[in-house]
């Protein structure tokens, strides 16, 4: 079965849904949603993403939302088959993806999603963006990325094969 995946390809959130799929063999096709014009917004991809977002996917009559969930499913899916195994093999293997992945979610991407809104997209579209916030936000992302560099310093991935 070929995973349709409605998204963009300039959009993060489908490309983590890609990606995945990519490095685990799964064939997909991209269904492209134009962010530009709002198409996320119309009624007939809030019956995929009730939230107005990309990405979300249908396999057969399984349909999924939110990328990391639809990241974790496919994981399991390929290690469950015998393929590759992303989300690790032991508790503890697993416990960490999840660290990681919890300080993506939590730490990081607040941060770069209200840099990247201040200074790209309000401004795109006519808009003044909030300075002072994005100073606020740069410090925090500095603090997180020193917490990334002592990891990479001493392992090749946050976490993963190579990593201690
Ligand atoms: N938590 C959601 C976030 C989805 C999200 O923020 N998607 C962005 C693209 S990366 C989007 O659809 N932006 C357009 C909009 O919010 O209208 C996920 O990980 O799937």
């Amino acid at each position: 079965m070929v995973v349709k995946v409605y998204g963009a390809t300039y959009a993060a959130c489908p490309q983590r849904v890609m990606a995945c799929l990519f490095e685990l063999g799964f064939q997909f096709d991209l269904i492209k949603i134009d962010l530009q014009s709002g198409e996320q917004k119309q009624p007939q991809n809030l019956l995929r993403q009730p939230f107005g977002q990309v990405p979300s996917i249908e396999d057969g009559d399984f349909k999924l939302f939110e990328s990391r969930a639809i990241i974790r499913y496919y994981s399991a899916k390929s290690a469950s088959q015998g393929g590759t195994n992303l989300l690790g093999e032991t508790l503890e293997d697993r416990a960490l993806v999840d660290q990681w992945m919890e300080v993506k979610v939590n730490n990081y991407n607040p941060m770069i999603y209200t840099m990247v809104l201040q200074l790209v997209v309000l401004p795109q579209q006519g808009q003044v963006g909030d300075m002072e916030l994005v100073r606020d936000c740069k410090g925090k992302l500095e603090k997180v990325l020193d917490v990334y560099e002592e990891r990479l310093s001493k392992s090749k991935y946050l976490v993963g094969r190579g990593s201690p």
